[in-house]
């Protein structure tokens, strides 16, 4: 048997071919050689009809890709989008706020003013939290020329509104006027991030205090014999009744004791106020079946606690304010968004007087001040909202006459009612005030805020304004239907002070004019009197008549409640022109009040005759007003201390009770 058969093959390899060494490489090689081989064999024909298919798919594959691209894209964007806005529904339900949701920092109040954002792009809105300390002084003359210089922005040139630009947001004209809103100044905002750090707090601009002064102190015995009659007699209560040395109670809220809160701090009576704010720790409760009058808790009661909080830095009034601010807000709850002027504030149910679903212009548009205030320092904006609806509705109404307002508007039509009576007294005064007010509290940049007012202003001049013989006083009567009345009640004497607010603040040269002369018209309502105190109306003769004074009294309206607004006005004519006759006649009017008013077991009370000074009638009440209004105003117009409460940081409700203007940063 021969050797087994062996068949191979055999295959010649390179040193770098052999397996294992090189791997993956010398494989792909391998296969890259053997396709070159196989590709070879091919016949022309063969490769032809490969290579054209090739070229083929190439076409094809390009097309379809520049197709497919918008395709894609879109599919890719829209998913985008979708993602986008998913993630921002549950950011938008974060950002809606709880009851009274830690503040927020705001944007600008553009939203109510849409075409003021057309201005200026809104900037972040970095309010400076409060006015600088109270205890700031500063040589008076100094400052008064800054301030003056600073803000004095009145433009006398002529240009006649229709041909005004109306794209020119920034300028404001009326009747010939022109307006350029201060830029220095931030839009109101309405959210801030945390809670406001109040003036008493910053420790800027330490100075040295300016020392009180005889008048000064002859304020704070009055206002010490004041509280001494509340404490003994009140304590507690809404008013005093000194001469039966008991209380009278309007809503059950120690009325007078709040609305006293920042007069104690102004004139530093420390003790008193401690003692105070243990009773508003301790026993100030809103949660009471009691109906209130919306507009003034809303002056007295929020403003005075807000204040306070601003002054004094304690965040237990915050707290306050914010419990009766919520309370109040049920009034709003009305067909038209025109509050109903009682709430009860333990039910949270609203309701107008029982005799009409009215409710009054003044009270209306009188509480905006202090809810703005409120959404700024709980970044809350429910209130502002509230009381903005109410201005901008007002704005748009008919049944004005040249800018004067009717004195009633129905809570269910939104309209005036009662048209065609007007005046600057009961039922309207604040309705001016406020206009003006707000427009300095939010910055100066709520255009229709200042349009209105100044279209008012020219209003009472045109349609108001008399002159009374034999001395030719300038004032401020009614027209009914009309027939104008040669009527002023005291409460017009708010009007002095606001005109030469406004004029501070850059409005026209001629409102200090016309304030200058109606302070001395509401002096002399004082000083024609026999009390030497104030009726509460007066008639003013417009023709000469032997024997008779321009001042007429009517016996029904004799009585003097003591009100502050003659005061109020001789202090802002004081701050702003420094001469002296102004503090003169406060002087003079302190004194009477002391020589009719004051009661010797404690407190001062209304009298029901100012022309019997023998008997002048003691009616057995002190307002509220006058501790929160009347006496403050007189301490701060004896004061010769621009900084104290000064007029370019703080902006005084309508009864007396300092708020900060909102500043930048
Ligand atoms: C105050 O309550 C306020 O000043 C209000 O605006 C008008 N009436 C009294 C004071 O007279």
């Amino acid at each position: 048997a021969g050797p087994p058969r062996r068949d191979f093959i055999s295959v010649t390899l390179g040193p770098e071919e052999a397996v294992g060494v090189g791997g993956y490489n010398n494989g792909k090689a391998w296969r890259r050689r053997s396709c070159w081989r196989k590709w070879k064999q091919l016949s022309r024909l063969q490769r032809s009809v490969i290579l054209f298919l090739f070229a083929f798919l190439a076409v094809c594959g390009v097309i379809s890709y520049t197709s497919m691209g918008e395709a894609w894209k879109s599919i890719t964007n829209k998913l985008l989008d979708d993602q986008r806005t998913e993630q921002e529904i549950p950011r938008l339900k974060l950002a809606d706020p709880a009851v009274l949701p830690a503040p927020q920092k705001a944007d600008a109040n553009h939203g109510d003013y849409p075409e003021l954002s057309l201005q200026k792009p809104p900037k972040p809105a970095h309010v400076r939290r409060g006015p600088s300390n109270l205890q700031i002084k500063a040589p008076w003359r100094d400052t008064r020329l800054k301030t003056q210089h600073d803000t004095m922005r009145a433009v006398e040139e002529l240009v006649e509104a229709d041909k005004v630009d109306k794209t020119e947001k920034s300028i404001i004209s009326w009747r010939g006027a022109v307006i350029e809103p201060d830029q220095s100044t931030e839009p109101p905002s309405s959210k801030i991030t945390e809670p406001e750090k109040p003036s008493s707090m910053e420790a800027e601009d330490q100075k040295e205090p300016v020392p009180i002064n005889e008048r000064q102190l002859a304020v704070i015995d009055a206002f010490r014999h004041a509280w001494k009659g509340y404490k003994d007699f009140a304590w507690g209560h809404d008013e005093l009744k000194p001469l039966s040395k008991s209380y009278s109670e309007w809503f059950g809220l120690g009325l007078t004791l709040i609305d006293a809160l920042d007069t104690l701090w102004i004139l530093g009576l420390k003790e008193e106020f401690e003692e105070a704010r243990k009773w508003v720790a301790n026993d100030l409760v809103f949660d009471k079946n009691v109906d209130v009058n919306l507009f003034e808790s809303t002056i007295r009661i929020l403003g005075g606690l807000l204040s306070t909080y601003h002054l004094s830095g304690d965040s237990l009034f915050l707290e306050k304010a914010k419990d009766i601010g919520n309370r109040l807000m049920p009034a709003f709850k009305t067909p038209s968004k025109i509050p109903y002027s009682d709430v009860n504030i333990g039910r949270g149910t609203a309701h107008p007087p029982r005799w009409t679903s009215d409710s009054t212009v003044a009270e209306v548009t009188s509480i905006q001040l202090e809810f703005r205030e409120l959404s700024r320092l709980t970044g809350d904006e429910k209130f502002q909202e509230a009381v903005d609806g109410v201005m901008k509705h007002v704005h748009t109404l008919s049944g004005k006459n040249d800018g004067l307002v009717p004195m009633f508007i129905n809570t269910n039509s939104g309209q005036f009612t009662h048209l065609g009576v007007y005046t600057l007294g009961a039922r309207a005064d604040s309705y001016y005030e406020y206009l003006l007010k707000q427009w300095i509290q939010g910055g100066k940049k709520e255009n229709e805020l200042l349009e209105d007012y100044m279209r008012a202003i020219e209003g009472v001049k045109k349609h108001l304004l008399q002159r009374s013989e034999p001395k030719k006083l300038t004032f401020v009567g009614e027209l009914a239907h009309g027939h104008f009345s040669a009527k002023m009640d005291h409460l017009v004497c708010f009007l002095p002070g606001t005109l030469a607010l406004g004029a501070h603040n850059g409005l026209a040269a001629d409102h200090m004019k016309l304030a200058e002369t109606l302070i001395e018209t509401c002096y002399q309502m004082y000083a024609q009197v026999e009390t030497g105190l104030s009726p509460e109306i007066v008639h003013f003769n417009l023709h000469a008549q032997k024997g008779h004074k321009d001042v007429e009294i009517k016996p029904a309206d004799r009585h003097n409640l003591l009100r502050p607004e003659t005061v109020e006005s001789l202090f802002y004519m004081y701050r702003f022109t420094g001469d002296k006759k102004y503090q003169e006649w406060g002087w003079e009017i302190l004194q009477n009040f002391n020589r009719y008013t004051r009661v010797p077991t404690g407190g001062y009370t209304s009298i029901n005759n100012v022309q019997n000074p023998s008997n002048p009638e003691p009616r057995d009440k002190m307002e509220s007003f006058f501790l929160g209004e009347t006496l403050k105003y007189m301490f701060l117009l004896f004061s010769d201390d621009v900084d104290l409460i000064n007029l370019d940081k703080y902006i005084f409700n309508t009864e007396a009770h300092p708020l900060p203007i909102w500043m930048p940063a």
